[in-house]
């Protein structure tokens, strides 16, 4: 199922964050941005411990090991920085999965500062937990279906950006549940259901074996950047989500800037945004709308009736008074679905309510990207003018990204990614 490449998260990701990469360059790290933890009980995580021994990437589990050990923030450093340096993937010739190997563990944990009588217990206490059980190569960058320790499956997304500079960075894009509850007409994940909630170290395990992979077979790039936007509703596992925020852009693990990270959500959970607007405002915040209009969003997202419009603003508004920053619109066009002189009218009033604080991405629907199934069109090149002329008329930051699929080349790069990803 989950190999019908026909999540619409990830195929905005692949379109989308192409750009944004460009875009987010040449941001300072503010002091202060590191996302505090939210106390949960250090030790205690939520979902999905079924091996013996703890996951090192379950961050709340290696502090308070740490703590119980009278160890520094430091040797946590030098412990993630070891950890990195002895790893490396070992594809297994019978069943073909690729485990996380760690060669001289132990001595690089020594060169790394780490104190030597610690070396055995934290090896007894904490392993990697997830492994790759597939990986598919194309050109916009690399697809992997990772196996979590319950056996369960989910996706994971590199994508490659090639600046005009030459330089290389990658974007990862992760998965925070397997399968999905919300049920949105246009997409297969939600055709699954909910089958389980990710753990924190499960995330965070994604973009370790992502960037593992990277070391070992292309390394002409690092990760510059995380989206919340393979399988799953992020803000519908909200306290793994945090934790794994907390530890992207914690300065011993992965150290990315809050804002090179994003939380992409359809809505559906108004104070699910607020929540997190208090407590990780750096983090940028997508916003798959679809529709400004009600009914329509309603259909295209069932649970949107959780969220009527006005809620769904307010939290908006708020998120961008915390963050000083606005959200990110996601707006799939689909022919006679949402296209309508009415929904642009609703567009149009909705970003004006929020006085220009939000972007929008107006994505032509291209069935060749979503798979099939699902009976819907791309509209005419005039509707789709139309919706962003009256959004530019307005003063409202907004762009179409064009897929080549849909027979356009003005992005070739991006749309070869989109179209290679899905073919
Ligand atoms: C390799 O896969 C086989 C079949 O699943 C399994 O029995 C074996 O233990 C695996 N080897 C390693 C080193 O994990
Ligand atoms: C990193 O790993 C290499 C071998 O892969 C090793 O030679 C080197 O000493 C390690 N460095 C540190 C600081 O652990
Ligand atoms: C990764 O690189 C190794 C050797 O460098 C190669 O054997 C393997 O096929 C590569 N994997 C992929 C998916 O490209
Ligand atoms: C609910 C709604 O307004 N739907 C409209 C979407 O757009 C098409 C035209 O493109 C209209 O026919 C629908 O009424
Ligand atoms: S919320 Fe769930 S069903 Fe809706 S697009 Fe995202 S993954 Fe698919």
């Amino acid at each position: 199922m989950f190999l019908k490449y026909a999540e619409l998260h990830v195929i905005v990701c692949i379109i989308i964050f192409h750009f944004l990469c460009d875009e987010s360059s040449g941001l300072t790290l503010l002091s202060g941005q590191r996302i505090p933890s939210r106390g949960i009980k250090k030790g205690v995580e939520h979902y999905g411990n079924t091996a013996s021994t703890r996951s090192i990437f379950d961050l709340p589990s290696v502090e308070l090991w740490g703590e119980q050990n009278g160890l520094k923030e430091d040797h946590l450093k030098s412990l993630y920085r070891a950890v990195m340096n002895a790893s490396r993937l070992v594809q297994n010739n019978s069943d073909g999965i690729y485990q996380c190997k760690l060669d001289h563990l132990v001595e690089d944990l020594i060169l790394e500062g780490f104190p030597k009588r610690h070396v055995q217990n934290l090896m007894e206490t904490f392993s990697i937990h997830c492994s790759i059980k597939h990986i598919e190569k194309s050109e916009g960058g690399y697809k992997f279906v990772i196996q979590l320790p319950s056996g369960k499956l989910v996706e994971t997304v590199l994508i490659r950006h090639e600046r005009h500079s030459g330089n290389v960075r990658y974007t990862v894009c992760v998965s925070s549940q397997v399968g999905c509850a919300k049920k949105c007409s246009f997409c297969a994940t939600g055709t699954m259901g909910l089958q389980g909630q990710l753990s924190s170290s499960e995330i965070l395990e994604q973009v370790f074996l992502a960037k593992l992979f990277l070391v070992d077979n292309a390394s002409d790039g690092f990760i510059r950047n995380c989206v919340f936007m393979g399988m799953g509703e992020p803000l519908d596992n909200y306290d793994a989500v945090h934790e794994a925020l907390r530890g992207l852009t914690h300065q011993c693990l992965y150290g990315l800037k809050a804002k090179q990270v994003t939380v992409s959500t359809v809505g559906a959970n108004a104070n699910k945004i607020i929540q997190l607007a208090d407590e990780a405002p750096q983090v940028s915040l997508a916003l798959s709308l679809h529709s400004a209009l009600q009914s329509t969003r309603e259909k295209l997202i069932p649970s949107a009736r959780m969220s009527p419009m006005e809620v769904l603003g307010a939290a908006l508004d708020y998120h961008s008074d915390k963050s000083g920053r606005g959200a990110m619109l996601e707006y799939l066009l689909i022919d006679g679905v949402n296209d309508s002189e009415a929904d642009i009218e609703g567009l149009v009033d909705f970003c004006s309510q929020r006085r220009g604080r939000v972007f929008v991405n107006l994505i032509p629907y291209n069935p060749t990207l979503a798979g099939e199934g699902f009976a819907y069109k791309v509209p005419t090149d005039e509707r789709i003018f139309a919706f962003h002329d009256r959004l530019k008329g307005l003063g409202i930051n907004s762009l179409i990204r064009w897929s080549s699929a849909n027979g356009r080349d003005t992005n070739g790069a991006c749309g070869q990614l989109a179209l290679s990803a899905y073919e």
